[in-house]
């Protein structure tokens, strides 16, 4: 059993609101709902952050101040399949420059998918996977004389608070030197419109997605979730914002958590809260940086101006 799984199930369905971690969607069933996601049409962020990484490269390796004398570590937090990256890596390439890329995941499945779409894309390509915790590994990275170029793409920074992103990016700063480069991948403010559809998709994926959390519950700590009587719950507000999804509780009903010898009384339409998924302007984006010994020095955006990756140096 997950430890921390239990402590913090226990924690959130014991307070009010009652609240559920965003990180834990990602088991096995969860992370192939979300491949699923990042490929419906209502989910507009792959796509705009895809475009900016086919058609922009260029103006990012510009920007990034990379020099064909000396090679750096390209690493990428939080790879997944590497969709949008190989567009990048295909330009480094094209232009001639040395770099060893290196894609972190604490998902050694994620890790092969990886390995295997550079494989058939860039069949010269070797790069270095590592299994494991980012902080850890970019601790143990810190001491190369290379420079680095950090990517964070797909607004995973986004299913932070701004205080929790501003610590992620302190903490970020601390493994970096002077020089070295962050691309964070944002999704832009934009129109409920536009929004709200993506975390609502009409397949029911999002809704899968989050509903599997209950699912994750009843398998790892033997619970008697129906997901039936629960619904998937998203909001937009555009003025903040912020996307927000809960799962709402369609009838009173009491379920029981027996690894956690628990009870949890749910009142008709009561919510648990799941994920938070921000979107971001430039005062947001300072915001986040403020203190962090992180500079802005350039952005980029896809042509319909939905995402934009921010360049980012360490001072
Ligand atoms: C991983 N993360 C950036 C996604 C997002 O858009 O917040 C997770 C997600 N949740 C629902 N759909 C996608």
């Amino acid at each position: 059993m997950n430890k921390q799984f239990a402590i913090d199930v226990k924690e959130g369905l014991s307070t009010s609101p009652k609240r559920l971690s965003s990180k834990y969607f990602y088991d096995e069933k969860g992370s192939a709902l979300f491949s699923k996601i990042m490929k419906l049409p209502e989910y507009y962020l792959t796509n705009a952050e895809f475009e900016i990484f086919e058609k922009k490269a260029s103006e990012i390796i510009k920007l990034l101040g990379v020099t064909h004398q000396k090679s750096f570590d390209l690493i990428e937090l939080g790879a997944g399949d590497g969709y949008k990256t190989i567009e990048l890596l295909k330009a480094l390439d094209a232009h001639h420059f040395q770099y060893q890329y290196t894609p972190i995941d604490i998902s050694a499945k994620a890790l092969d998918q990886i390995e295997k779409n550079i494989h058939q894309q860039l069949p010269n390509k070797k790069i270095s996977p590592k299994l494991g915790d980012y902080f850890h590994i970019l601790h143990d990275l810190k001491p190369s004389p290379l420079s680095k170029v950090i990517l964070f793409l797909g607004s995973n920074i986004g299913n932070m608070e701004n205080v929790e992103a501003n610590s992620f990016l302190t903490h970020l700063s601390e493994n970096l030197s002077k020089g070295d480069k962050l691309i964070l991948g944002v999704d832009l403010k934009k129109s409920k419109d536009i929004v709200l559809p993506a975390y609502n998709d009409s397949q029911g994926v999002t809704s899968a997605f989050n509903l599997n959390l209950l699912s994750r519950i009843n398998s790892e700590l033997d619970a008697d979730f129906n997901t039936d009587l629960f619904e998937h719950t998203p909001m937009y507000d555009e003025q903040e914002g912020v996307a927000k999804s809960a799962i709402k509780s369609i009838v009173n009903q009491e379920v029981e958590i027996k690894s956690l010898d628990m009870k949890v009384a749910f009142k008709k339409e009561e919510q648990i809260h799941t994920e938070i998924s921000r979107k971001y302007d430039d005062i947001i984006i300072q915001k986040i940086c403020l203190n962090t010994g992180l500079n802005i020095v350039g952005k980029i955006t896809d042509s319909q101006n939905y995402f934009a990756d921010y360049i980012i140096e360490k001072q």
